[in-house]
Order: structure tokens, then sequence, then C-alpha cells
């Protein structure tokens, strides 16, 4: 295997058990290394917290890329999540082209949204400028909420293969040739994952759990890009990713008051495990 370095653009939440508190130690037990650029730093996440800090780094972005480009620093992969600014998902766009290697992978998790709403200090012009990333991917990870607000399409809670298809649809209009549908449930007590790879479209059905938790968005992006770039197909990893992600959530189960995040960490072994299969 060569060894293979991704770049990783998301903000540190410094507690909460998401963006890249999730993403690098995910990526990195795949056996990816892993590089960080943070978008912004937070004393919390957003999503229950309030009163949290947040120091925007947009700013300081172009001198990183630039410095990157200088010293001849290339990415195989990029995967981006929670950005700070709609300012920095052009800078975003610049560092696709400056420090990328020739066949670099590109992911974007358009994190902005979830049960139908916008994350605090987002906006339409924020949407809009996604929506002109998410075209520059080769992967895109959104989640239903996600994808309605990218495509203008009405969120809805119960719906058949029909709408879904319909938003894969609108999203492959948009430019989006690989998409990884997250959150899909058409029965009460399942859920999964659609995968639509160059016109083909599968679907991954696995167990819904009772409780939920904050964050899992962010664990199911970085263990799908951990296993997409360890050489997994787009559906096993998407599968593999959704199997970890499960375990995440059981593991959280039996504490009440852990509800800002999903207790990743003991199960991470798991997720070795399914990649050497
Ligand atoms: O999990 C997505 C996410 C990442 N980063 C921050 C957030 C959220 C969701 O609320 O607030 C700062």
């Amino acid at each position: 295997m060569s060894y293979k370095k991704i770049l990783t653009i998301q903000d540190i939440s410094c507690v909460g058990q998401c963006s890249l508190t999730v993403a690098l130690p995910i990526i990195s037990a795949c056996g990816i290394e892993t590089c960080v650029l943070p978008s912004a730093v937070l004393s919390t996440h957003t999503a229950g917290f309030s009163g949290y800090t947040f120091r925007d780094l947009t700013d300081d972005m172009p001198s990183i890329s630039e410095h990157w480009k200088k010293e001849g620093i290339v990415f195989e992969a990029i995967y981006t999540g929670y950005l700070g600014s709609t300012k920095q998902i052009e800078y975003v766009e610049n560092i696709f082209n400056a420090n990328a290697s020739e066949n670099c992978c590109k992911i974007v998790d358009p994190a902005m949204a979830d049960n139908g709403n916008l994350y605090p200090g987002f906006d339409a012009e924020f949407v809009e400028a996604m929506k002109g990333l998410c075209a520059k991917a080769d992967y895109v990870v959104p989640n239903i909420t996600e994808a309605c607000f990218i495509t203008g399409c009405e969120y809805k809670t119960e719906y058949d293969r029909e709408y879904i298809d319909e938003l894969i649809s609108k999203l492959n209009d948009l430019g989006c040739s690989n998409i990884i549908l997250t959150g899909v449930s058409y029965e009460a007590d399942t859920t999964g994952v659609v995968v639509f790879e160059n016109g083909t479209y599968s679907y991954y059905e696995h167990q819904k759990l009772s409780n939920s938790c904050h964050g899992t968005g962010d664990i199911y992006a970085s263990a799908f890009v951990g296993a997409l770039v360890r050489g997994k197909s787009a559906y096993d990893a998407a599968k593999i990713a959704a199997d970890y992600t499960v375990k995440c959530i059981e593991a959280t189960a039996e504490e009440d008051n852990h509800w800002y995040g999903a207790k990743f960490e003991p199960v991470l072994i798991e997720l070795i495990k399914a990649l050497e299969e």
C-alpha cells in the first residue's frame, strides 16, 4: 500500500466529540497519515451548548496553503467537514487546486444542517457556496436535510423511494457524480445509506437504534473517508462506516448524560478489524 496523506479541513470543537477531534483519530486508525487545517476553534460545538467561543481562522487559510505549495506538499485526498464561513468555501476551492496530488480524491461532507434545520450561524449565502463546493467534489456525504438545502427539495420525515431518487437525481444534476446519502429510513426500525456511484444506485440497510447522539454524521463521514482512502469500494466503505457508527451509538447508550457526542473511542478497534476483512 502506498503511504497516502489526507488533508481534512473542519473546525476544532475543543469539547464535543465532533469534527477534527473525531476525524483525526478515526482516519489515523484507518492507517492514513492525517493532516489538518482547522477552519475555526470553538470551546464546544454549537448543538446544545450555549455561550461557546468561536475563533474564525478564515484569514489563516491562504497563507497556510501557500506555505504548503512552496514546500511541495500535496495531498492524495482532501476531506472537508464543518466550515466556519462562506469565504472559507472559496479558499477550500483554491486548496482543491493548489494542494492536491494529480489524482487527489475530494470528499465533501456539507456539514451544515440536520433534522430539517441549518446549524446556528449558517444562512442562504453559505448554502449557495456549499452547493458550488459539492459540485467540485468526487464524493459528497450529505444527510437528507443537507441534500434538501443543496437541491431546494422540500424536507420530509416520511418519504418513499421516489423522494430519495429525486434528491439523488437533483444532486447529480448539480454535478455530484458520487453520492453517499445518510439516514435514509423506509421502515420504523431500520435506517440506511444510499450509495450512488457513477449512475449505479445501492442501499445498505441496518438497525436503527432508539437513542441518537450528536456528532454521528462526523463519525460516519470520517470512517467512510478512512475506508475509501484505504482502498475499499465506495459501497464497502459506506457499509463499514455504517456498522462502525451503529457500534458507536450502542457504546453510548448506557449513559444518559453523554448527550453531546458518541463514544467512538472504545470501538475504534472494531473499525480497524473491519478494514482487515
Ligand atoms: O457535527 C457537526 C458540527 C461540527 N462542528 C461544529 C458544530 C457541528 C454541529 O452542530 O456545531 C462546531
